[in-house]
């Protein structure tokens, strides 16, 4: 048996169709109900609803990407409580609903981010990055943050303020929004002044205070999902260093493994992420999964690729700084081996990571969401299961 094949869907509005996703050959869905706030249940009748339209279409629900994590609770603050409880009723609803994973994540104000989000690859596809110089731009000059200057060396100030100088209003406004105005998948979405406001609520909360925060808000939800059989996943944090001044928490292995002796049990487990872990030199992605692979519950696969300087754009999947071959085989082996232990979770969903923009969703005029095309992702998938397949006849599993 190979590893599940997912696929990350949107939802009813999505531009890629759940036809679409079958045709890919992916037969698990990842999805989330985003039309409910941040923070309020998940009722049984919504969850079976969509659950319902995954299953028409032939298709599992396999993993909930994600449960947001309300700001109250990062910073245990205002409405955190109730919130707290929330998440526990909505853990509690999808396992009635017979849905067994929730990826969620724990970085302050913004989910991932990128500066670029069209990239010109050679081939003629383009690809998501981030760009330091230009992200540098972004705080010091647009935001104006107070101390990002302290956060940059000199020559990347130097060629930020060249960047400001010489860049367009256009160009200005087009930076700000795709790092501010929400990725796929994000919750939130903000003004310029919004987030300066925002960034200022996490004042006096250091690394150490969200670490505390992150292993309270486990140990609170970590029974519930044991008692549901509800296997959490944490992504970690994209890119995996510290931006804009905020706490950062789930970045290399050290911060993964206090997390999963923060609370030891297999339902409290990591979103194997190898496009976020991989953008650090220092994360060796193979040994991780060899070290902390029985605490993996999922699994975004997608490669990038670095610079001296902290860029990194996101290239093919098999492309780029991630041994691939080396993390699927650490996989396939972990899969076996829970298979030989009668180890129910034995069929780690794993989900093409973004993609390119490529061939037809290239097209002006067509409707995509970045990272998230039907085209790159198929090629993605489409080389994943290629490899597994290779792998597997060679270890002869
Ligand atoms: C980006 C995604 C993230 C991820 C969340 C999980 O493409 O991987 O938005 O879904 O961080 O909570």
């Amino acid at each position: 048996m190979a590893l599940e094949q997912t696929w990350r869907w949107y939802g009813p509005n999505d531009p890629v169709s759940l036809s679409d996703v079958r045709q890919a050959g992916a037969t698990g869905v990842v999805s989330a109900l985003h039309h409910i706030p941040n923070g309020q249940v998940w009722t049984v009748e919504e969850i079976q609803k969509r659950k319902e339209i995954i299953e028409a279409a032939g298709l599992t629900w396999s993993v909930v990407e994600s449960i947001p994590v309300h700001e109250d609770i990062k910073k245990r603050s205002g409405n955190f409580e109730t919130y707290i409880e929330n998440y526990k009723t909505s853990i509690a609803n999808l396992a009635t609903c017979g849905i067994d994973t929730v990826c969620y994540n724990f970085m302050p104000v913004l989910d991932w981010t990128r500066t670029d989000l069209d990239y010109p690859m050679t081939d003629g596809s383009t690809a998501l990055r981030f760009d330091i110089v230009e992200f540098c731009a972004f705080e010091v000059y647009l935001l104006k943050r107070k101390n990002a200057p302290d956060a940059y060396s000199a020559d990347i100030l130097e060629k930020a303020e060249q960047w400001i100088q010489s860049a367009t209003d256009t160009q200005k406004s087009k930076l700000v929004k795709n790092i501010i105005a929400g990725l796929p998948g994000s919750e939130e979405s903000f003004t310029i002044e919004q987030f300066g406001e925002v960034l200022a609520t996490y004042n006096g909360i250091d690394d150490q205070t969200l670490r505390n925060n992150l292993y309270a808000f486990i140990a609170e939800i970590g029974p519930v999902a044991e008692q549901n059989k509800v296997s959490l996943a944490i992504h970690p944090d994209d890119p995996p260093y510290t931006i804009l001044g905020l706490p950062r928490v789930v970045s290399n292995e050290a911060d993964a493994k206090a997390l999963l002796e923060a609370y030891p049990s297999k339902y409290n487990g990591l979103c194997f992420c190898t496009g976020s872990y991989g953008v650090r030199a220092d994360n060796d992605l193979v040994g991780m999964i060899e070290r902390m692979g029985d605490r993996i519950n999922f699994i975004h696969l997608r490669a990038t690729k670095r610079d001296e300087m902290g860029n990194f754009h996101e290239a093919d999947h098999l492309d780029g700084d991630v041994d691939m071959f080396g993390v699927m085989q650490a996989l396939v082996k972990e899969q076996e081996k829970r298979k030989t232990e009668n180890r129910e979770d034995y069929r780690l969903p794993f989900r093409p990571d973004h993609g390119h923009r490529m061939l037809d969703d290239l097209n002006p005029n067509k409707k995509t969401n970045p990272g998230y095309t039907a085209i790159g992702r198929l090629r993605g998938l489409a080389e994943l299961r290629g490899l597994e397949l290779g792998i597997r006849r060679n270890l002869g599993v």
